[in-house]
């Protein structure tokens, strides 16, 4: 399976994130990138290949362009403002308040584009986050061309942006920048199958009107999760996009029986759909060992979850998102893809 990847990842190394309280340690940290890496040089998956610069472009396609433009100043504004601190909202629109007009400020601005402070901006984010979108656009690529598999190989993850903010450690959605540069080259039909434990509330804001990307999401439901605005099972989409959602929450505590017959219920809606090509938003943080999740699945099950991914039929494309327990992350990623490619 072909492997694209970045070393830029290394530039998005936030500080601290706001969890719980208190200031601390980044969960979204390089050591998850390097850990995979590693496990799938062990067990011989691969090759790993560059990315292509694929240019703003395909961007733009799914982001605003405001957006662009913000993140890409957001670091040297703030840095003009604070000083050399990692860059974090602490103010957002509530009801009876209005976002008619973008602030000035860069404070201002970081609420205004963002929806939590869990997600620090560094000197390195964009940086960071530009290459992690090539990588997809270049898996993708080598799926529209003909492979039956690609994996990108990438943080920071994309599914919780949207189009016009960032938040749950995410800036730009690597995944619908996938999916749309996929329709762009000729797909006629793409399903987004978002298997993160958190739901991907940034990839159903885009597609949300949509008719030629089918987005389905199993996740911890939102009445106890995070993003908790966002993942309910009556969110189906609307005009075109009408039917084209497909949410399906699930408990703490929901082990791979239970994730396995929700798959099932997603398999089904995707088979009837007819996809040309499959992107899988791959978060390993359904693990049972997931330090912020709660989950039950098993290294093991991870094997399972790529068999059933390859039995879906399609030419697929993976492209990582989250999963925190550093140190199972290689093997649980790695259990994906050898399932997947071993079916
Ligand atoms: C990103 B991805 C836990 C706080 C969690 C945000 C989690 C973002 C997950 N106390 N904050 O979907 O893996
Ligand atoms: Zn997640």
């Amino acid at each position: 399976m072909i492997v694209v990847h970045s070393e830029e990842h290394r530039a998005q190394a936030g500080r601290a994130e706001l969890n719980d309280g208190q200031l601390v340690p980044c969960y979204e940290k390089p050591a998850r990138a390097e850990i995979v890496l590693e496990r799938l040089r062990a067990v011989g998956l691969g090759p790993v290949v560059e990315p292509d610069a694929h240019g703003e472009a395909p961007l733009a396609r799914v982001h605003d362009r405001g957006y662009l433009d913000f993140l890409k100043t957001a670091w040297d504004d703030w840095v003009a403002e604070h000083g050399d601190i990692d860059a974090l909202p602490l103010n957002w629109v509530a009801p009876g308040m209005h976002r008619r007009v973008v602030p000035d400020s860069i404070d201002g601005r970081l609420g205004y584009y963002s929806f939590d402070a869990g997600t620090p901006i560094t000197a390195g984010t964009w940086r960071a986050a530009a290459a992690a979108a090539d990588c997809a656009l270049t898996a993708a690529a080598r799926v529209a061309e003909g492979e039956r598999t690609a994996f990108a190989l990438i943080r920071p993850p994309g599914h919780h942006a949207g189009r016009a903010f960032y938040g749950g450690y995410c800036f730009l959605n690597n995944a619908a920048v996938a999916a749309q540069a996929l329709r762009d080259g000729g797909a006629a039909r793409v399903a987004v199958l978002d298997v993160d434990y958190h739901h991907g509330n940034g990839t159903q804001e885009i597609f949300w009107e949509r008719d030629d990307v089918l987005f389905l999401s199993l996740h911890a439901d939102p009445r106890q999760e995070f993003p908790y605005f966002s993942g309910h099972a009556d969110e189906t989409g609307e005009g075109r996009g009408a039917g084209f959602t497909v949410n399906l929450p699930l408990p703490w505590g929901t082990d791979w029986t239970a994730y396995a017959a929700a798959l099932s219920v997603a398999a089904a809606r995707i088979a009837a759909f007819g996809p040309e090509v499959l992107v899988v938003s791959l978060g390993a943080d359904t693990y049972v060992g997931d330090p912020i999740s709660r989950f039950r699945l098993q290294s093991e099950d991870f094997l399972r979850l790529g068999e059933a991914l390859a039995a879906m039929g399609r030419p697929t494309l993976f492209v990582m998102e989250g999963g925190y327990a550093v140190d199972a992350l290689g093997v649980n990623v790695a259990h994906v893809l050898t399932g997947f490619e071993g079916a």
